[in-house]
Formats: structure tokens, C-alpha cells, sequence
């Protein structure tokens, strides 16, 4: 039997992941869509036969024909709809981030941890990229000895409106918090960050670039530049310093054209191009498992790790200090 998916939150991620489930993944099918808008929630079933559109997350997740929930709503609205859904013990994708907040994030892997099993697969989508994997395979490999440096960059064409500074890095650094600590099997210990010139392209309150600092448990040591108005298109990429040689992923790839003169390609214009494929096989994975009734990925411990970084980010935007971050200690469940 398929998995009968509830999907929460009809914005862009939300329709990007039903209109996924409806055409690319096996094994699933979108059972209802939930907004707090009845209109966008019907306009985004409106090629899916069967589907019902609601307005309220609990009414979907008390459906029999439910078994499955996906929460693609802003984060600060995660929580309530986690702790509803692990009441019915039910697989649970939920976009990132898990919640907003250490402490509301902490709560979440409490209530699971009481569940006593994985419930949670948390929506960092760039483990399942092509290149990560690739680049988390060389360094778990350690035939370039060992890593030593991460430089990430992530830029954004535009930020849509509301998206205020602490979004910087709750939103979209968070993906670097998550990626760091993929890569090293570390937590992050310290964050700072620098503000530097602004791009007059940055809307009211918003201080964009910035530059973010990291450290891991091993002394690791990354940094990101978040510049989310960069007007040229969406670009994610690292470059990674070993002992041996340096590795980068996602900058420029292919078609690479010569012509009138010329040579390049294109750039992609959002993450739902960028990450399409990854999206694929990551929402595809969480099928897979959940028909098994199992879950995998990112956990709710690196939801709420990445939090905790969020917020030790969120501290340094305003400090200019190095901030610690400190963790609680991690469940055997997560281990
Ligand atoms: C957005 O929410 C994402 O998750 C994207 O991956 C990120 O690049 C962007 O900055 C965020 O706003």
C-alpha cells in the first residue's frame, strides 16, 4: 500500500514537494494538502485526484486515510504540528528547520525520544546531493589526510519579503550548520559573525552579506559566506582544505557552451533547481523507509543541534563575539 501523505503548508516548498510526491516518487501519493490559505491549498491539488485541501493540520493528521505528514510551513509554525504528529506515531518529514529555537527543538527530541523510536527525518536536503555524498566520502575515506578548512558560499538571487537578519542564519545558514557537521561527524563548538559592507540590493534591516565563522570539537574550521541578494542566480558551494589537496563541489556545471566568442553556462535561478535531484532522493529515501516503517537521515538531534547553532549565530549577529555553543547530552537514540 502507498504511503497516504498529508503535506503542510502550501507555500513554495510545499507545492515543489507535492507536485514531487504526484509525479517522481514511487510508493507515495499526496492524500491532502493543508494551508491556512483554503484557496492555495486547493489550487495546489488541483491535478491530484483524490486529495482533499484543508485549513487545519489537525483535521488531516485525525484522517485514517493519513499515514504520513510532511511539514513544509515557515518554521516558527514546525512545532505544534510535531508534537501533533508524533502523537499519532506516524513518519514525519519536516522541512528545516526543525524549529526556530534550542529549547523548543529539544522538546521535539524529548517527545520522541519518550515515543522511543525515529519518527523525525529533518528536510536538509544537501546530504542527499550528489557531491556532498561525494565530498563526505572523501573525507571519511581519508585519502587526503585530514580536513582542515570548509569554505561555504550561499548566495541567493533575492530574499522574498519579511526575510529579516536573524532569517540569514536560521534560514539559510543553518543548511551550513547542517553540512559541517555531515562532513566532520562533529558538533560545531563556536559561531561568530562579521558584518562588513552592505550591498545597497538588501532590503530595510537586513545586513546582507554577512560572514559566518565556525569551529568543530576537533578544531575544524569553516566559514560562510551567506549573501542572499546577489542578484546573479542561486549558487551553493564549498571547498574543502585537506592535508593532502583541496576538493570543491557545486560551483559551475555542465553544459559549458563556447560561442559568439564566448564561454559558460547557466546559473541556477532558486534551490528547487540546484537541489532538485537531491530533493528527489531524499523525500524518495523517506518513502522508501517509512513504507518500512522506519525513518532515516537527519535526525531530530541534528534539528536540534543545527538550532542551537542557529541561535548562537542569531547571539553573535548582535555581539560581534564568538559565541559557545552548548548542547545538551545526546539520547541514545540518536547515536
Ligand atoms: C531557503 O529557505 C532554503 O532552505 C534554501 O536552501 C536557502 O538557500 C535559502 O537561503 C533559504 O531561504
Amino acid at each position: 500500500q502507498n504511503l497516504r501523505v498529508a503535506v503542510i503548508g502550501a507555500g513554495r516548498m510545499g507545492i515543489d514537494h507535492i507536485q514531487r510526491i504526484h509525479r517522481r516518487i514511487h510508493g507515495a501519493e499526496v492524500a491532502a494538502v493543508v494551508d491556512i490559505d483554503l484557496d492555495r491549498a486547493n489550487a495546489a491539488i488541483a491535478d491530484i485526484p483524490g486529495a482533499v485541501a484543508l485549513t487545519d493540520a489537525q483535521a488531516a493528521l485525525d484522517n485514517p486515510d493519513i499515514n504520513a505528514v510532511l511539514i513544509a510551513t515557515p518554521g516558527f509554525l514546525h512545532e505544534e504540528i510535531l508534537h501533533a504528529a508524533l502523537v499519532k506515531d506516524i513518519p514525519i518529514l519536516c522541512e528545516k528547520p526543525l524549529t526556530p529555537d534550542a529549547e523548543s527543538a529539544w522538546k521535539v527530541v524529548q517527545a520522541e525520544e519518550k515515543l522511543g523510536r525515529k519518527r523525525i527525518q529533518v528536510g536538509f536536503m544537501r546530504r542527499y546531493d550528489a557531491e556532498y555524498a561525494q565530498l563526505g566520502n572523501i573525507i571519511r575515506s581519508g585519502e587526503l589526510g585530514e580536513l582542515l578548512v570548509l569554505h561555504h558560499q550561499h548566495r541567493n538571487p533575492a530574499t522574498p519579503p519579511g526575510f529579516t537578519n536573524e532569517m540569514l542564519i536560521n534560514d539559510s545558514v543553518v543548511h551550513e550548520f547542517d553540512a559541517v557537521r555531515f562532513f566532520t561527524g562533529e558538533e560545531i563548538t563556536s559561531v561568530q559573525v562579521r558584518m562588513g559592507k552592505r550591498t545597497r540590493n538588501a532590503p530595510e534591516g537586513q545586513h546582507d552579506p554577512q560572514h559566518v565563522l565556525l569551529e568543530t570539537e576537533s578544531g575544524v574550521l569553516a566559514d560562510v559566506e551567506i549573501y542572499v541578494n546577489a542578484q546573479y542566480g542561486y549558487e551553493v558551494a564549498t571547498q574543502a582544505s585537506f592535508e593532502e589537496g583541496v576538493v570543491s563541489i557545486g560551483s559551475d556545471s555542465g553544459p559549458y557552451v563556447r560561442t559568439q566568442g564566448r564561454w559558460g553556462g547557466t546559473v541556477t535561478p532558486g534551490f528547487e533547481e540546484r537541489f532538485g535531484a537531491a530533493y528527489d532522493v531524499e523525500i524518495q529515501a523517506w518513502v522508501d523507509a517509512a513504507l518500512k516503517d522506519e525513518i532515516g537521515g537527519p535526525s531530530a538531534w541534528d534539528g536540534y543541534a543545527t538550532a542551537a547553532c542557529c541561535e548562537a549565530g542569531v547571539e553573535a549577529q548582535k555581539t560581534g563575539g564568538k559565541v559557545t555553543v552548548a548542547l545538551n547530552p545526546k539520547p541514545a537514540l540518536y547515536n
